[in-house]
């Protein structure tokens, strides 16, 4: 800006701050403080947003259908991309407001649970900053995911009701409402859209996220006659499909909720979609060419239900015979899958889909039929295409219906790719190779480094000359030459202790723990579930625990461990892990024997905004799942490009990050699929348990008396699974003891080396200077080349 656009932003934001609060400058809030900077924001951003939108109106656009965006804070994020931050941060200052006190006082848009949600996020911002038209499509959930506090150690849930205070980033269209019919209610669908802008580059693109309203407020005759509660009773019916996200599903009200929330949306996006087509192609009535201007992305199973409204939609709505939209439907979507846990690969019950959509559900065997046709001609019989039914015993497939109608299927890491291919999906890649695929992950290095980690970031442009590493990640590259220069390894080490001195002092005040930001930082932050395995970082702090206890003066180097994730509510063993971890860290922080050396944290509500905290301050990056169990992984990104080392099993993303940055940067541990595979009907952790004296004390201390889980059975639980399976099954589904004594000797190794400052930081470098292939640009560039084909003439 120069000088005179920064005379006209304060003169508008001190304008907006009056005209909207009435106030005196020096009686505003924080929160009026913060509302006019969103609409000062907002306002310079409207005339590109304008801009892009009228000029994608004629192009091949993608879209994202997503259950999840976990966007996070919106502020700072738009303040980068716009090329504005240090500058409005100033004029702030110059207006004797406190810019860090305004950013904190943003709520996280925390509507999404974890990777999958933070991947649309991510996709978005490189979509725009990349120049790629692509809308996201979602849901508006009035509650993101719960707020997590800790009581005795225990998770406790809490609403999150983000916009209570409003929502400064959203712009309301109630033109575009639109409405979708249930079999029992029918709702208005009001779409708010925020914009995403690119990185200085004019592009912004939308986020439309539905929510669900009545179309009267209450029943007039109703509440005329005394009955209150009965007059709200469809008002509150209609919210309640965009209330929560993941309402709780272990009773089939639930379930009936969850499908109908995302039939919701893509119900309102496909019939948004189709308006708009006939709005500006109106010449094209059988919709020849609209596979042309739109591919959608389907965001694991959630949104698929989209295939058959489209059809219904053509076909009901628009007098398209079945076949006709049909082959339309087929060009039109693209499927990406997230994970090869069978319980995430949804199958509804027909009488559920029935209940949702009928017609739908009709459709759906009309797919059906054409499935089982179309494999019969190619020779299966009936028992082999079992299988491949979208639908059977009394359930559809989620998974099945989009391989079978879409036209492309990918995974999100290399590994995953072929497992997919091997295994999950085994048999439809026989029949469908073409469709297969892998779009290896990647994150923003907007949000994940330019925002979050702004001396890094610095360095970075100083060394390289340029900040075009900032649009072309690769650049990075560049660092490499510095991989021997001292001073430039001694800088690099400053940063990170920075760095860690500030989540030292953000934990103090957030947790009351204190920390030493001298000591090494290893971080595993991520959703708890056993397959991410922190019960066997737990473990392993154990066995530190007892040596140190044993021997004080043991040559071990002080470490924090630093846990943050949140537990599905319902989920018993996971919400057993957060509570061991907890425990562990009272009894550690509390024993004078060893607290020079070894500090536990479990932070409380981890979300985006403390990730942007926590990523740039760690040391050593925890990666350790079982291997063939995580399907990309994108935190482990998140630390490597901020100078994290991984410690890591050769799993997911993982194994990209050690052939990126060399596995002589990172420590990789553990089994590989194949050993696993190998010795999965042999596997006897018991034996492990009886041989191994480390394992035993470790594992001893979750039931006897060492470890309070407060009557709560939680511990005793989780030495069932190890060790002693109620269910007869061999025990220890994740290989936690399998793979115990090699994490153990590689954090020997990591303890030793990190006391040579300048080895390590030459570690940092590598990793940073070649996380190049893990930005989001990157990924989403090969999904606009290869799947949409978005730059192409012909599609
Ligand atoms: C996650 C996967 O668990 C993670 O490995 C991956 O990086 C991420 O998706 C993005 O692709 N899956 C989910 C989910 O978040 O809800 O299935």
């Amino acid at each position: 800006m120069d000088n005179l656009a920064k005379n006209k932003f304060t003169e508008d934001y001190v304008e907006n701050l009056q005209r909207i609060t009435l106030k005196n400058f020096d009686e505003t809030s924080e929160k009026d403080k913060y509302d006019a900077l969103c609409d000062t924001i907002m306002e310079r951003i409207n005339q590109e947003w304008r801009a892009s939108k009228n000029k994608s109106r004629y192009e091949r656009t993608a879209y994202y259908f997503s259950a999840e965006f976990l966007i996070g804070r919106s502020l700072g994020n738009n303040l980068i991309n716009l090329g504005i931050y240090d500058e409005v941060k100033e004029l702030l200052d110059e207006l004797g407001i406190d810019f860090e006190a305004i950013e904190d006082y943003e709520d996280d848009a925390a509507l999404g649970n974890g990777g999958l949600g933070r991947l649309a996020a991510c996709f978005m911002d490189s979509a725009a900053t990349q120049d790629i038209n692509m809308y996201g499509y979602g849901v508006r959930y009035r509650e993101g995911i719960f707020k997590q506090s800790f009581e005795n150690g225990f998770q406790k849930e809490e609403g999150d009701s983000w916009i209570k205070d409003g929502d400064g980033w959203s712009i309301r269209v109630d033109s575009d409402s639109r409405i979708v019919n249930f079999r029992d209610q029918a709702v208005k669908a009001v779409p708010f859209d925020m914009p995403v802008v690119g990185l200085e580059n004019g592009k912004v693109n939308t986020l439309r996220l539905w929510q669900a309203e009545p179309f009267e407020e209450f029943e007039f005759d109703k509440f005329n006659n005394f009955e209150y509660d009965a007059a709200v009773a469809k008002k509150n019916r209609a919210e309640d499909i965009t209330r929560v996200l993941y309402p709780n599903d272990m009773q089939r009200a639930g379930k009936v909720l969850r499908l109908k929330q995302q039939y919701f949306f893509v119900s309102a996006s496909i019939q948004d979609l189709v308006a708009k087509y006939k709005r500006y192609f109106s010449d094209d009535l059988r919709f020849k060419n609209f596979h042309n201007y739109h591919v959608i992305q389907l965001n694991d199973t959630h949104p698929n239900i989209a295939i058959p409204e489209l059809i219904r939609v053509l076909v009901d709505e628009n007098g398209l015979e079945f076949e006709e939209a049909f082959a339309i439907t087929q060009k039109v979507f693209a499927f990406t899958n997230h994970t090869v846990l069978q319980e995430a690969l949804e199958k509804w019950p027909i009488d559920i889909v029935e209940e949702v959509s009928p017609r739908c559900l009709e459709i759906i065997y009309q797919i059906n039929d054409l499935l089982v046709n179309n494999f019969k001609e190619k020779g299966l019989s009936e028992t082999e295409i079992d299988p491949y039914r979208i639908v059977i015993y009394d359930q559809v497939h989620m998974a099945n219906l989009a391989i079978y109608v879409g036209f492309s299927v990918n995974g999100v890491a290399a590994l995953h790719t072929e497992i997919l291919k091997d295994d999950t999906f085994k048999h439809w890649y026989e029949i469908f190779p073409e469709k297969f695929n892998n779009k290896t992950n990647g994150i923003t290095p907007r949000r994940w480094l330019v925002y979050s980690n702004r001396a890094l970031s610095k360095f970075i442009t100083e060394k390289l000359g340029t900040e075009d590493w900032k649009y072309n990640l690769d650049e990075l590259k560049g660092l490499e030459k510095f991989a021997d220069d001292e001073d430039v390894l001694n800088e690099l080490w400053d940063i990170k202790q920075e760095n860690k001195k500030r989540l030292a002092t953000y934990i103090l005040e957030n947790e009351g723990i204190k920390i030493d930001p001298e000591s090494i930082f290893d971080i595993q932050v991520k959703r708890i579930h056993e397959y991410k395995r922190q019960h066997l970082n737990i473990l392993h702090i154990i066995y530190l625990y007892h040596e140190l206890k044993k021997n004080p003066d043991m040559d071990f180097y002080p470490t924090t461990f630093i846990f943050g994730g949140k537990a599905a509510p319902g989920y018993f063993r996971a919400k057993a892990i957060i509570k061991l971890a907890n425990e562990v860290a009272r009894v550690v922080n509390n024993d004078p024997d060893v607290n020079e050396k070894l500090k536990v944290v479990f932070v409380e509500n981890f979300r985006v905004s403390y990730g942007e905290k926590i990523y740039p301050a760690a040391d050593v990056s925890e990666q350790i799942s079982t291997a063939g169990k995580e399907a990309s992984g994108t935190g482990n990104m998140k630390f490597m490009l901020n100078g994290g080392l991984t410690l890591g099993t050769y799993d997911g993303a993982n194994i990209e990050i050690f052939d990126h940055a060399g596995e002589e940067n990172n420590y990789r541990f553990g089994a590989t699929v194949e050993q696993l595979n190998e010795i999965d009907q042999s596997y006897n952790p018991r034996g492990i348990y009886q041989t191994n004296m480390d394992i035993k004390d470790a594992v001893e201390a979750l039931v006897n008396g060492e470890l309070d889980d407060n009557n709560s059975y939680m511990f005793l639980d989780i030495y069932n699974e190890l060790i002693n399976p109620q269910d007869g099954s061999r025990g220890d589904r994740y290989f936690i003891l399998k793979d115990f004594e090699d994490y153990k000797k590689t954090h020997e190794k990591i303890n030793k080396d990190y006391r040579d400052k300048l080895a390590w930081s030459r570690k940092c470098l590598m990793n940073i200077a070649n996380a190049g292939y893990f930005s989001s640009d990157r990924t989403i560039i090969n999904y606009a080349d290869e799947i949409w084909k978005i730059d192409s003439p012909n599609y």
